[in-house]
């Protein structure tokens, strides 16, 4: 899929450099996935995080697993490292004290919480505990700088992984900016946050990294680089301005949605 897009020639492309290993939590080499689709575990539910629910791994993509809370819908979805300190071993609530949660949106009767949480759990395989990774420590300061390339987490599509640079630090934030696309996906977040990584991170764990998008490249092409009409140019103004208007060539507003960075879908 990104057969064509190369980390090193990238940097030398545009002259920039990728953030250190150091600057993140993520541990210098990516766990291991031991994780087979199918099995449950214990999972704190991303929209309610004072829950801890039962949870069953739909897919695995790199060092992350593709989760779906039981009695949720298939919509909600999330993804989370094998070392992510929300997800436990099946057990864990109980052996703490606590009691394992319906999720939110739980689509039946809250009384039939303890017989559906009997159903789901009874002959299902349960991911052993030696398959969760200690979370990696906090590096003690924020060193990423403006400019440095990274890869990170679209969080309007959590399941994709991106080229991207860092735009803005501020105090303990950083500010995530994706190459190629328009301020849209960008985000703030703490710099120990678990959805960026250092450059080269999806070449190891063998999770997609997205290409960069092209938006950026368009607009570089077109900035400041409009030179002013001739006087000869100028008489063909009023020609050009109905080419547009003709039947045969697509609207305005069509030709603004094809030249539109974001696509939709
Ligand atoms: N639905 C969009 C997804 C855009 C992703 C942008 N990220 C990579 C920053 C599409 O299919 O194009």
């Amino acid at each position: 899929q990104n057969d064509d897009f190369q980390w090193d020639k990238y940097l030398k492309e545009t002259g920039s450099l990728s953030a250190p290993a150091e600057c993140f939590r993520q541990s210098k080499i990516p766990p291991a996935n031991d994780f087979k689709v199918g099995m449950k575990l214990e999972a704190r539910d991303p929209r309610n995080v004072t829950s801890v629910c039962i949870a069953t791994v739909i897919g695995i993509t790199g060092a992350r697993l593709r989760l779906r809370l039981d009695g949720s819908d298939n919509r909600n979805d999330f993804w989370r490292l094998v070392d992510s300190r929300d997800i436990q071993p099946v057990g864990t609530c109980e052996k703490e004290g606590d009691l394992l949660q319906p999720p939110l949106g739980y689509q039946m009767n809250a009384s039939s919480w303890p017989m559906f949480l009997l159903r789901t759990l009874t002959g299902s395989e349960m991911a052993p505990a030696t398959f969760f990774k200690q979370e990696p420590p906090k590096p003690p300061i924020n060193n990423f700088k403006v400019g440095m390339k990274l890869e990170a987490i679209d969080r309007k599509n959590p399941y994709l992984i991106c080229p991207a640079t860092i735009g803005n630090v501020r105090g303990d934030e950083v500010h995530i900016t994706f190459d190629g696309w328009s301020g849209a996906f960008d985000y703030w977040c703490k710099y120990d946050c678990r959805d960026i990584f250092p450059v080269g991170w999806c070449c190891l764990t063998g999770d997609v990294l997205q290409p960069p998008g092209n938006s950026a490249e368009k607009k570089t092409k077109n900035k400041g680089v409009t030179k002013p009409l001739k006087d000869e140019e100028k008489a063909l103004v009023p020609i050009a301005k109905n080419i547009g208007k003709t039947q045969s060539s697509p609207s305005k507003a069509a030709q603004q949605s094809m030249q539109s960075p974001q696509k939709t879908a």
